[in-house]
């Protein structure tokens, strides 16, 4: 069914429909800006810069599965082990599990050496040719390991030069290395920045490890936030884009993340990704012993809606593993293991991989077109509604995921403004091979109650019943299709009942972020 998608064309009587052929052909052409941006910031889907955008930044994200919330859908990165040192303490940390910064909660399943780690990319990249990002993210600080962190970049860049370099780190020693990191071709770096004020930050860091002897107190919390903005600064002049992670921790720096945000910006920052502290006893860490919440939802909607002004906001990490492989929200780690990988004779096809990727470019162009088809009659009305839905997708831009096989819901807000995707919501498999795990189906509803609607392939009577009961409508109508594209169209759908007087628009309240630890299926 995949192929079958039905869509409006492009300024075309709305009646008319257009096959998946003809809208490829129409992308294919199509030489524009993909998306309108909000707020003059770029989110463009083509394979075109922005009019906002230094094209030589664009071309360093515009596959970037995190630099480019639009490319997420299509690209995929992985992380490779190699760093398990940590020159500093933070408090949703405990060092038997992955990176907090750069790791949702789980342990790293094989630590590797450079070596093994840049046969594991090859391994990958041939099987995974949509792979475009190898990230380093721990599961300590890349940085507090900077021979094997340099080594494995070194020999990943002579074997593959096509992959993009990636790199996150607390900023302690990012001072120290940005020349190399500048030599060792890597230009994306996240820095995590939790505060700028030393007061707020030692409730954050209990010590640091500096200049051969453990620091703790304000005194910790000031070295490394001047560090962290030294090291901000001069990744900026070297010209290396740079992207900033906070983790929202409710009554500690929720409110002082806004200050946070300018300060990032104003020293050049590209990107600030504002992540869930996510905390449970059983991780073991300081906050999760002391009973510290992470916020909800909405609290994190509120906060990143309220930077947004100030620049782009990621709203699409998935707090991902210091080993992940595969699209965001998905993990094929375990296809990868060092033992599999040993065993693979690889022959690294660059030419495959680019056809491959070109292929992915006209999907993703059909996708944008397909939406801005939709959009034609939209931006004509008048109206300040707004409302989520939630997604159950396995990627492509498409509505391809069961109700009860979805691990996670993408989260959209429709406006007359069109559809935006700002953020997912972690659930446990509601389908436990045949049937319903009923226990599950409250947990999913929580996480999606700020939803009106719920797009997937299929759902089963059961959890229909459920969700309308609850106030969430369960679509199945839009299987297969394009996700944006069918989110205007039931929008308009909607509007069109609201005003009508059809349906009355309530307020659907918040929801929850799953706090667990993960485990990939
Ligand atoms: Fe990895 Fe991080 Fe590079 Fe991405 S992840 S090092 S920038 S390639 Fe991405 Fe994962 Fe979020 Fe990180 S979704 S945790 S932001
Ligand atoms: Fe843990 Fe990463 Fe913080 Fe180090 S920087 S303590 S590994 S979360």
């Amino acid at each position: 069914m995949d192929n079958q998608a039905n869509v409006a064309g492009a300024g075309s009587d709305q009646s008319q429909h257009l096959d998946l052929d003809q809208i490829l052909q129409q992308a294919a052409e199509h030489k524009g800006c993909g998306t309108s941006s909000e707020g003059g910031k770029a989110s463009c889907g083509s394979s075109t810069a922005p009019e906002d955008m230094d094209p030589a930044v664009w071309e360093k994200v515009k596959n970037h599965p995190c630099y480019s919330e639009e490319a997420h859908h299509h690209y995929a990165r992985m992380h490779v082990a190699v760093a398990p040192a940590c020159n500093i303490q933070c408090n949703y940390c405990n060092r038997k599990y992955d990176c907090a910064n750069e790791s949702r909660p789980g342990v790293v399943s094989e630590k590797l050496t450079p070596e093994q780690a840049s046969k594991k990319v090859l391994a990958v990249a041939s099987t995974i040719p949509q792979m475009t990002v190898l990230g380093i993210a721990g599961p300590g600080d890349p940085l507090a390991n900077p021979e094997k962190t340099f080594k494995t970049f070194d020999l990943i860049y002579n074997a593959a030069p096509d992959i993009k370099l990636c790199l996150s780190t607390n900023g302690l020693s990012l001072p120290d290395h940005v020349e190399t990191i500048k030599k060792y071709n890597v230009d994306h770096v996240t820095i995590t920045i939790n505060m700028v004020d030393p007061e707020i930050g030692q409730h954050i860091y209990p010590w640091i490890f500096w200049e051969h002897k453990r620091v703790t107190g304000i005194e910790a919390a000031r070295i490394l936030t001047e560090r962290q903005m030294l090291g901000l600064e001069m990744l900026t002049a070297a010209g290396i884009l740079c992207k900033v992670n906070s983790v929202m921790i409710p009554g500690i720096n929720d409110k002082h993340l806004v200050e946070v945000n300018k300060a990032v910006k104003s020293r050049g920052a590209f990107l600030h990704n504002i992540m869930p502290l996510i905390s449970a006893p059983e991780h073991g860490t300081v906050f999760g012993l002391n009973g510290q919440r992470g916020p909800t939802a909405q609290e994190l909607k509120a906060l990143q809606d309220s930077c947004e002004g100030e620049m782009n906001m990621m709203r699409h990490c998935r707090q991902c593993r210091a080993d992940a492989v595969g699209l965001l929200g998905e993990d094929r780690s375990s296809e990868f293991s060092t033992e599999k990988v040993m065993e693979m004779d690889i022959q690294y096809d660059a030419e495959g991989r680019k056809a491959y990727q070109e292929k992915v470019e006209v999907e993703r162009q059909a996708t944008v077109l397909a939406k801005q088809a939709e959009m034609a009659d939209l931006e004509a009305e008048f109206s300040d509604l707004k409302v989520l839905i939630a997604v159950a997708t396995k990627g492509h831009g498409r509505i391809n995921e069961h109700f009860g096989h979805a691990q996670e819901f993408q989260i959209y807000e429709l406006s007359t403004q069109g559809s935006k995707f700002v953020g997912h919501r972690r659930v446990d498999l509601y389908c436990q091979g045949g049937f319903g795990e009923e226990d599950t189906l409250p947990t999913v509803i929580r996480a999606i109650n700020d939803c009106v609607a719920v797009f997937v392939a299929k759902i089963g009577g059961c959890p229909k019943d459920s969700l309308k009961a609850a106030g969430i409508d369960p679509v199945d109508k839009y299987a297969h299709e394009f996700i944006e594209q069918s989110a205007v169209k039931y929008f308009k759908e909607y509007l069109t009942k609201v005003k009508s007087g059809e349906i009355v628009h309530a307020d659907r309240g918040d929801a929850d972020i799953r706090q667990g630890a993960y485990i990939a299926a």
